[in-house]
């Protein structure tokens, strides 16, 4: 890979089709994906057609043309608007004579340089293994004509043994990670199970990369008085988080509840990463509420919205209940003024200016507390891992020691109401 100061040349290809309505949002997103990817843009192709050419996705002029602009930008990279065929892919290598990549392999350049956490790395390779696989062909054909060049072997030869060992090992390397996830996500489930059972509610922060998320999750921790000072990474990038932080969000009486932050969502988001990073999404999955992020001062943010909410069905967490939080709304003049806006379940706020925090987690509470009901128990003295829980959970109006036992008067929460009816006291 290049130098990481150094930004590498790329020439971005579009191809406009005539069913593709936001293609001028696709180019743009593009833009800041290479941004992300410590690349500059130093020249635009651009085409429209009704469907893509079979061998070279551009027509055969368009190709041309993308070779010249090659050519005279020295570009190292050729970046495509769309997904490309492996037989597309191969074609527009040998065309440019430089690298080729479509949006799904810039995604995955981005996935690999910020995944930190060993899960996350393991994800990443896993992904980018399968993406390559179909296409390795192209890649010893590159490799041949070099070999083939020193005019000792045979360029088709060498090709095709190497290919079909790298196939090969290749496999073995995805069964491997696929086992190495499998033992992570077996410890992850165990810590979540033992969350679940003694301790709170869990929130999970989704949405659109870049909406907000990890500047919320810091801000709620932040106004909620929590001695976690463990920031989590905010900035201006797309896919800035890749990995899940859960933190304890501490409200008056005792309703306190884990908040988790967690990897953006983009639209068509590769099939391979979102299979890749299901265990790192799982935690929104498993969650008693759901915060969907929307940043409404993006034009786009209605598809955003359809593309999240999209993409919990496809991890099978669209039955959670939610609440939409319409962030950044500072830079909307028009309510800005009087922030939080708030209508049904949705909430317009400010995360980074701290407007709506107080209002956002009145919301959550009402949510996640929900069902909640007031109880007089008296709990015998041997009960003390009960009289933990309720210290946890609920909130603790009263408490006074008895012959009998303690006395309390609580807010006890909605699932551990049938815990504690056996010790009501008239
Ligand atoms: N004006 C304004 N900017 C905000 C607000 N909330 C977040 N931002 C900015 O938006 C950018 C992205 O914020 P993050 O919190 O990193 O977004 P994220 O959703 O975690 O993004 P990923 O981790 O990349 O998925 C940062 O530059 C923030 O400062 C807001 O309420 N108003
Ligand atoms: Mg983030």
């Amino acid at each position: 890979m290049e130098n990481k100061e150094e930004q590498a040349p790329v020439v971005l290809a579009g191809l406009e089709l005539d069913s593709d309505e936001d293609f001028e949002h696709s180019m743009e997103e593009m833009l800041s994906l290479i941004d992300a990817c410590n690349m500059e843009v130093v020249d635009v192709v651009r085409q429209k057609l009704p469907h893509p050419e079979a061998g070279t996705y551009l027509g055969k002029g368009k190709a041309n043309e993308l070779k010249e602009a090659v050519l005279q930008t020295g570009a190292a990279y050729c970046i495509f608007e769309g997904n490309l065929s492996p037989a597309q892919l191969k074609n527009l290598q040998n065309i440019t004579g430089i690298e080729v990549w479509d949006r799904t392999r810039l995604i995955l350049e981005i996935f690999s340089r910020r995944a930190r956490t060993r899960e996350a790395r393991l994800q990443v390779e896993s992904a980018y293994l399968q993406y390559m696989l179909p296409r390795l062909s192209g890649m010893w054909q590159h490799l041949g004509r070099q070999a083939g060049a020193s005019g000792s072997m045979s360029n088709r030869g060498i090709g095709e043994t190497q290919l079909e060992l790298d196939r090969r090992h290749i496999n073995t390397r995805i069964a491997e990670l696929s086992r190495e996830l499998e033992t992570i996500k077996r410890t992850h489930d165990v810590q979540r199970a033992g969350r679940l059972k003694s301790t709170l509610p869990s929130v999970a922060l989704v949405g659109y990369t870049n909406a907000g998320k990890s500047t919320l999750l810091n801000k709620l921790v932040e106004y909620s008085g929590s001695n976690e000072d463990k920031k989590v990474l905010q900035k201006d990038m797309l896919f800035a988080t890749l990995d899940t932080s859960i933190r304890r969000i501490h409200t008056e009486g005792n309703k306190d509840f884990l908040l988790s932050d967690t990897v953006g969502f983009i639209e068509d988001l590769p099939h391979t990463l979102i299979k890749a990073f299901r265990s790192t999404l799982e935690e929104a999955v498993h969650a008693d509420l759901i915060i969907i992020v929307l940043d409404v001062s993006d034009d786009y943010y209605r598809l955003h919205k359809k593309v999240t909410e999209d993409t919990l069905k496809e991890l099978e967490a669209h039955t959670i209940p939610r609440i939409y939080v319409m962030n950044k709304a500072d830079l909307l003049p028009e309510v800005n003024g009087d922030l939080p806006k708030i209508k049904q379940d949705e909430i317009w706020i400010s995360a980074e200016k701290g407007k709506g925090l107080e209002e956002l987690l009145d919301m959550i509470l009402a949510k996640v507390y929900a069902g909640s009901e007031t109880l007089t128990i008296l709990l015998p003295f041997a009960r003390g891992d009960l009289l933990n829980l309720l210290h946890q959970r609920a909130h603790i109006l009263s408490e006074e020691y008895l012959p009998d036992g303690t006395l309390l008067k609580v807010n006890c929460p909605a699932d551990l109401l049938d815990r504690f009816r056996e010790y009501t006291y008239e």
